[in-house]
């Protein structure tokens, strides 16, 4: 089925900031084609000058975003769709499978296996629910035309629970035959169906699995029974980004804290991040802490926020486009509705830049584009895939 969700008309350089300067002679970028639109003009930051372009639009709460190897885009949207972006318009892929699409819940996650070229697998995270109870589930399947073929449960989160909602979930591929699955906490703090924090579950874990879903033997909890042998990290709330250093291989995470208390995570094998016996976060009614701030055997986050900015979506910077922005972590805000930018030392933040503050909406995802630019997917109703392109780029020093 095909399905055109934004006219392809000629609608490029339709500047919505009227106030800037034009400045977009000169750019090494291309010109938006046919079909995209220039939102945003020429938006200058400290390392970076950019344009945004709109690339697809009218998207019902996208998720996520992904590139297949020839370059055409995956995007899910978390009512239930895939959406395959090409150059003949936008297709909803048939064959997707059915989710629990009730308030956090849906179609979260998509990556594109690393072995694609080989295999064919693409990789899912979403909710299901059966028997009055749900959770994430990782699949993965592979594309033929416009349909998925061959839909494989590798994993479903341990046990299924009541709550519609902190679902998590990313995929990454750290590169050595294995993959990480980031799960939420399903509400357990209140709802005590599960006590957490523990690795005997996957609630409120960081699973780790070999890409056809068996368990690498060198798990932290392999062989003990402590914990489940696909956990590899716990005591972590809702998180909805994580991404691979591109130098260290490490992998980070951020998790949402409740009222107060946004976290950046350095994942570590068998560590417990505390959720919630340890945070930096406040209960919404009344705003009394949750917990202390440290206790032994808790690791600590990288940085918090408080207030939260509420973090989605998560990508090391590695594009030729920003010279500046090489190897800094982006992530996305859905409350604060914007874009940050953080510039590493080692396991610290040496600093943090808020770009696009209120310009775009609700961000959910961020992502290296394989074109070298820094995507942008929001979250809403009619949200949309944006570009940033570099402007002025040759006489930036
Ligand atoms: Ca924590």
């Amino acid at each position: 089925m095909m399905r055109v969700l934004i006219p392809l008309l000629a609608l490029a350089f339709v500047a919505c900031n009227s106030g800037s300067a034009p400045g977009t002679t000169g750019a090494s970028a291309s010109p938006a084609p046919s079909g995209e639109e220039v939102v945003l003009e020429r938006v200058e930051t400290e390392e970076a000058t950019f344009r945004v372009v709109k690339v697809v639009g009218d998207l019902e709460h996208a998720w996520a975003v992904d590139w297949l190897p020839d370059g055409r885009m995956l995007i899910t949207e978390r009512p239930g769709r895939i959406l395959l972006v090409d150059d003949d318009g936008v297709t909803a892929l048939d064959n997707v499978p059915e989710v629990w699409n009730e308030n956090q819940g849906g179609m979260l996650d998509v990556r594109v296996g690393p072995q694609y070229a080989e295999d064919g697998w693409i990789y899912l995270a979403y909710s299901v629910r059966e028997g009055g109870v749900g959770g994430t589930v990782l699949s993965r399947a592979r594309l033929e035309g416009t349909s998925l073929t061959d839909v494989d449960v590798l994993y479903r989160q341990t046990p299924f629970l009541e709550p519609n909602y902190h679902f998590g979930a990313r995929i990454v591929f750290p590169g050595d035959g294995t993959l990480f699955v980031a799960l939420g906490e399903r509400g357990q703090r209140r709802e005590k169906t599960v006590d957490i924090p523990t690795p005997t579950t996957s609630v409120g874990t960081t699973v780790r699995l070999n890409l056809d879903g068996s368990v690498p033997t060198d798990n932290p909890f392999v062989g003990s029974e402590d914990g489940l042998d696909e956990v590899y990290s716990y005591g972590h709330r809702n998180q909805q980004g994580m991404a691979i250093h591109p130098e260290t291989g490490e992998v980070w995470q951020h998790e949402h804290g409740p009222h107060g208390g946004d976290e950046l995570n350095l994942i570590e094998p068998g560590h417990n991040y505390g959720w919630p016996d340890v945070s930096y976060g406040d209960t919404y009614r009344g705003q009394q802490p949750i917990g202390g701030t440290e206790a032994p055997g808790v690791t600590n986050p990288v940085k918090y926020w408080d207030p939260s900015p509420a973090l989605s979506g998560m990508t090391f910077y590695t594009g030729d486009s920003f010279p500046g922005w090489q190897g800094d972590l982006f992530m996305g805000a859905l409350a604060r509705q914007k874009v940050l930018r953080l510039e590493l030392d080692g396991h610290e933040v040496a600093h943090e830049e808020e770009l696009l503050y209120g310009e775009l909406g609700r961000i959910r995802d961020v992502a290296t584009g394989p074109d070298g630019t820094l995507y942008v997917l929001t979250d809403a109703a009619a949200g949309a895939l944006y570009r940033l392109e570099p402007v002025d780029n040759a006489t930036q020093n």
